[in-house]
């Protein structure tokens, strides 16, 4: 190997202050482990000599406790986008410590390479393996890297010797041109390949590899489905065999787009034993542990990713099956969500809101429309270009005391126009062919809970207007009822 090996502490020394930094991975699967910690601990030594160190983070989605949280808790991010998840760095962005800006992650590539953001100074990237030409097989998590390894001015590359070699061939790497070059992107299923199974990196700018051994899977355990997540998958699965049915989605199906966490993990359990849905195709950001028994079955055909977001023992499981691996392909994210192909093969979205309104505004980032959360993510990359879009959410958290639905979402990720169908606990509410105040009946009836109906009927019949019925006096009467008594259910719409 042609590239100097450095330790991480000598890897961290070429980071200086101010600098911008790209990593690679897409959720924690695929991003740097051994580098981002270095540079926490190099931060801390600054802070402690009384000089100022922080730096902006660049990445594809979410990362992992060894960046986000360790650069968080050495007070050492100026900047961060485009999507995290992480408590300590949600804490330091809702104090105002950390700048971050909210993007669609199939976004942020190409407005890197418009120049919107500047000049990144360094990537730092796990690989499995780098030539002396500089191709590189990446992680289990592609995200943004081809990108920032072509707009980084140096590289660092960190070899987990984790990572198996039937890495090889599960990429296909490919970044569009830039307006005005752009053609069509030739993906017209979810198993066509368009670009190189590799990355490629200008080996003059690899300033060393970093070796390590590291866990491959992601950090935290998924939570097994309750009554409630159950109940949301099974009334995604009549859903869509209704829609079979009807003839709105062929019989032959159409490829399934899942967002992250619990809720998704329940739905597509509830695909996998639902004898009515026919074998399907997934074009998604994640696969998680749920589509590794769908894709075992036989009933996730193919699934085109950004990430193989698996848990420990099913990231090996993965790897010890290799007849599982002509099933699936890791994309860049702009590839993954772009809006192009998923109009054009015609994906079904379904992602979780924190929030819907009764008139189908949804709000998937930032709790009582100012603590952000996690992100817009992907969702919105789907959401708008989906051929169906689902949201998904429980009719009530934290023992009734919040209704997801509520007269008036207090931050907008996902309008109305974007929104086809909300799914809760309690049943479905298919917006399509409906004015705003048959979509708030058709909300209230099938997706609230019941505790709740009567004061959404009521604020319904208090607001006034014309299209749209609306009381700007009350319209957050069940958000400021949370906040003031902890209740939603302690709405006064009598308090104007
Ligand atoms: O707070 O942790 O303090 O208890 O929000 O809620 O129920 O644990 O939800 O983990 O399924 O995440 C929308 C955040 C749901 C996620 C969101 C409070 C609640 C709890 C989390 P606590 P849950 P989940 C693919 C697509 C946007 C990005 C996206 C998300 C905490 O799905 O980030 O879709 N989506 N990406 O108590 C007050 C409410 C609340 C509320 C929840 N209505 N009012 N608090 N909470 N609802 C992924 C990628 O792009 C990589």
């Amino acid at each position: 190997m042609i590239y100097p090996v450095f330790s991480p502490e000598e890897a961290a020394e070429y980071i200086q202050n101010g600098m911008t930094i790209g990593v690679s991975g897409f959720t924690s699967p695929g991003c740097p482990k051994v580098v981002p910690p270095a540079i926490a601990a190099k931060a801390v030594r600054e802070h402690e000599a009384g000089r100022e160190f922080k730096v902006n983070i660049f990445s594809g989605a979410s990362t992992n406790d060894n960046i986000d949280g360790e650069l968080t808790r050495a007070h050492a991010i100026n900047f961060r986008a485009p999507y995290q998840s992480l408590g300590d760095m949600r804490k330091g962005i809702n104090t105002g410590e950390i700048h971050y800006n909210d993007r669609h992650l199939s976004e942020m590539s190409q407005e890197f390479r418009y120049g919107f953001y500047g000049k990144m100074d360094v990537a730092i990237i796990e690989a499995q393996s780098i030539t002396d030409d500089g191709d590189i097989v990446l992680g289990p998590g592609v995200g943004s890297t081809p990108t920032w390894l072509k707009m980084a001015d140096k590289v660092i590359v960190e070899i987990n010797d984790q990572l198996p070699e039937t890495l090889y061939g599960l990429h296909d790497i490919y970044i569009p041109a830039d307006p005005p070059a752009r053609r069509e992107i030739p993906i017209y299923k979810a198993s066509d390949r368009a670009g190189s199974p590799y990355a490629h990196v200008d080996p003059k700018k690899v300033l060393g590899v970093v070796k390590c051994s590291a866990p491959i899977g992601k950090e935290s355990p998924f939570t097994p489905v309750d009554d409630v997540t159950r109940k949301i998958g099974e009334n995604v699965c009549d859903f869509l065999v209704n829609e079979m049915k009807q003839g709105r989605i062929p019989k032959t199906f159409l490829p399934i787009q899942s967002g992250v966490g619990n809720i998704a993990n329940a739905v597509l359990d509830a695909l996998e034993n639902s004898h009515e849905i026919p074998p399907f195709e997934m074009y998604t950001e994640v696969v998680q542990d749920s589509v590794l028994k769908l894709l075992e079955s036989g009933h996730c055909k193919f699934a085109s990713t950004c990430s193989l977001t698996f848990s420990g023992s099913a990231m090996a499981e993965f790897f010890s099956k290799p007849e599982l691996h002509d099933k699936v392909v890791m994309r860049p994210c702009e590839i993954s969500n772009n809006p192009e192909v998923v109009r054009r093969i015609g994906v079904i979205s379904m992602n979780t809101a924190i929030e819907a309104d009764i008139y189908g505004n949804i709000n998937s980032s930032h709790v009582s429309g100012t603590r952000l959360m996690n992100g817009i993510g992907g969702s919105g990359d789907f959401t708008r270009n989906a051929y169906t879009s689902i949201f998904l959410c429980p009719s009530i958290k934290k023992d009734d005391c919040i209704s997801t639905i509520v007269p008036l979402v207090t931050h907008v990720d996902h309008t109305v126009h974007s929104v086809d169908v909300i799914v809760t606990d309690q049943g479905v509410a298919d917006l399509r062919f409906k004015d705003p105040i048959q979509c708030a009946h058709e909300i209230i009836e099938n997706a609230a809970h019941p505790v709740y109906r009567p004061l959404l009927r009521e604020y319904l019949k208090i607001a006034k207007g014309g299209h749209i019925l609306q009381d700007p006096d009350i319209a957050l009467a069940f958000h400021s009822a949370l906040a003031k008594e902890g209740d939603m259910r302690k709405a006064d719409f009598s308090k104007k």
